[in-house]
């Protein structure tokens, strides 16, 4: 059994001149993450369940559990040194570390704390998704918000843990995707899914289709794909829409299949946020096979203009993305040039 400690370390090799700083990061993320799950595990139990009646920068109501995931990691952060700064979906605008040891830390975390939190009342996996820089400040300096505003390619690492019926942390460094399964008996990630590639094709299709009268045609023209009977190419698909990004994700990326995050009427970005959900999604996508795009490009090339920034998301095995993409580029192109020319 190799735990995550151990792969963590053995896998510094990769990185030649690595002064371990970007491992023990990671263990600092493995470590707050056993915490955070200690009280996911019993959230039905105690007081911490409810909602906090704060609501965030995105006005949505606060769970206790994203409040206390997002301290958690953050004081893991601040603990450990490596880091000189953290965004959050869960914070109105980055926190610059400002203790001595943190200024000195070479990467900055931007993290969804507890993803799909509106899932915590009722049960249903839930997430952590994390994404690592290097800064582009100088190491001393307080960190700047160009630490944080990078795009996709720039990461060093990305990753998420979910918390469903088993515990597990998946992560990349750029060197393949590894899955670990939190064991509880001796409170050790152990590597259970290494080198994990998703299927190029799948038969599950993921998105909302509550909201599928407000997106393009182009989004509706791929759905009615989906539902068509071909036995040639496994359709019709199954819908599979859990509502909690992370747990959509893992499913697609073991079984194959595909998560549409899409613009609606109501939400032209649609409604993920670039820096603490779809890029870190989309570096692990394509660490193991798949594409990310928001419809026009690739996820990972979209330079960020706003910490908080959303983009409609395509996500998953490479065949069924690349699928939907043509079909947007088929039905919705027209359309922008009418736009365009009115
Ligand atoms: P959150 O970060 O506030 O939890 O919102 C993100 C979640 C994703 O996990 C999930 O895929 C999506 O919102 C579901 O949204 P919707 O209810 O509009 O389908
Ligand atoms: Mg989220």
């Amino acid at each position: 059994m190799i735990t995550l400690s151990e792969f963590i370390i053995d896998r510094q090799a990769d990185f030649p001149y690595a002064s371990g700083d970007l491992s023990r990061l990671l263990q600092d993320i493995g470590i707050a993450a056993k915490i955070v799950n200690q009280q996911v595990n019993k959230a039905g139990l105690g007081d911490i369940l409810g909602a906090e009646g704060t609501t965030n920068v995105q006005g949505e109501a606060q769970q206790k559990l994203d409040v206390y995931a997002d301290e958690v990691f953050i004081n893991s952060f601040l603990r450990g040194g490596e880091v000189c700064g953290i965004g959050s979906e869960e914070n109105d605008e980055y926190v610059a570390f400002d203790r001595p040891l943190s200024k000195k830390g070479k990467y900055v975390v931007l993290f969804d704390p507890l993803d799909g939190s509106s899932n915590i009342d009722v049960n249903v996996s839930i997430g952590t998704i994390f994404s690592i820089f290097r800064r582009t400040s100088s190491i001393g300096d307080t960190a700047n918000i160009n630490d944080f505003l990078q795009k996709g390619d720039e990461q060093v690492a990305a990753g998420y843990v979910i918390y469903g019926s088993s515990t597990m942390l998946v992560y990349t460094t750029g060197h393949g995707v590894n899955g670990f399964t939190l064991e509880p008996s001796i409170g050790e990630f152990c590597l259970s899914h290494p080198n994990m590639n998703i299927p190029e094709d799948g038969k599950v299709y993921s998105i909302n289709e509550g909201h599928l009268n407000s997106t393009s045609k182009g989004v509706q023209a791929y759905v009615e794909y989906c539902k068509k009977a071909d036995a040639s190419t496994n359709r019709p698909y199954s819908a599979r829409y859990i509502g909690s990004l992370v747990a959509d994700f893992h499913r697609n990326l073991i079984k194959g299949g595909i998560y549409i995050y899409p613009s609606t009427k109501s939400a032209p970005n649609g409604k993920l946020r670039l820096l603490y959900e779809c890029s870190p999604l989309a570096y692990l996508v394509e660490q193991a096979g798949g594409i990310a795009s928001d419809g026009k490009q690739r996820v990972m090339d979209i330079n960020p203009s706003e910490l908080h920034e959303r983009v409609p998301l395509y996500i998953g095995s490479k065949n069924m993305v690349e699928k939907a993409l043509a079909m947007l580029e088929e039905h919705d192109a027209p359309e922008k040039e009418v736009e365009k020319a009115k």
